[in-house]
């Protein structure tokens, strides 16, 4: 089974992906991660990434499909849950291609919704606990890129929602709950 987990930035997605792989085995492909990897990485793609991603922007479709192409390259008998990609309508278009070139699809996609106001309370938080533990604090986990984070979601991403609910594949769970509470009700669409 392929799912996408989409939402605005801190809706969740990273966290119930990780859940998703404890309880079902699947493959978590997060660009989010990805991207950060890259920014360490020292090399020119990284600098580049690192500048985009500090102030809150989207990378380039054509750096974010290549990284995702090279992971379907590997497959994965549990599925692909799809963090944070796609998350515009090229890259929503790539997927689709990319999948029936492996001859699979894309079984749900789920949309978590959570308000702003608690957005961006969910991202102070995660840096001030990550500063109190000694820990470094993500560049774009503050409250003036957040803002950006959120514009590009509204303007680059939101559009996919109407996307996907056109195909028929587009769930919704209410992401204000607690982490278990939308693991379950992720749970329940999955066994549907
Ligand atoms: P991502 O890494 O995808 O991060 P995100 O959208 O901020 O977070 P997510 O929704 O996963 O929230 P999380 O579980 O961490 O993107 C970062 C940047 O990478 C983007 O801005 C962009 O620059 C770049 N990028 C990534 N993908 C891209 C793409 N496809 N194309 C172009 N650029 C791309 O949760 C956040 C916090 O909330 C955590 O502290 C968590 O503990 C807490 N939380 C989670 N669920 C909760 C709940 N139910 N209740 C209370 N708190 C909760």
């Amino acid at each position: 089974m392929n799912i996408i987990l989409i939402g605005p930035p801190g809706a969740g997605k990273g966290t119930q992906a990780q859940k998703l792989v404890e309880a079902r085995g699947m493959v978590q492909l997060s660009t989010g991660d990805m991207l950060r990897a890259a920014k360490t990485s020292g090399t020119e793609m990284g600098k580049r990434v690192a500048e985009v991603m500090d102030k809150g922007q989207l990378v380039t479709d054509e750096i974010v499909i290549g990284l995702i192409a090279e992971k379907l390259e590997q497959g994965s008998s549990g599925g692909f849950i799809f963090d944070g990609f796609p998350r515009t309508l090229a890259q929503a278009d790539a997927l689709g291609d990319l999948l029936s070139r492996f001859k699979t699809g894309l079984h749900a996609v789920i949309e978590l919704v959570v308000d702003d106001a608690a957005l961006v309370g969910r991202i102070v938080k995660r840096a001030d606990e990550a500063k109190a533990a000694g820990q470094p604090v993500r560049r774009d986990d503050t409250p003036e890129v957040f803002d950006d984070r959120l514009r590009a979601y509204y303007k680059q991403t939101a559009p996919l929602l109407g996307y996907y609910y056109a195909k028929g594949q587009l769930q919704q769970v209410d992401g204000m709950r607690s982490m278990d509470a939308v693991a379950g009700d992720i749970s329940a669409i999955l066994e549907a």
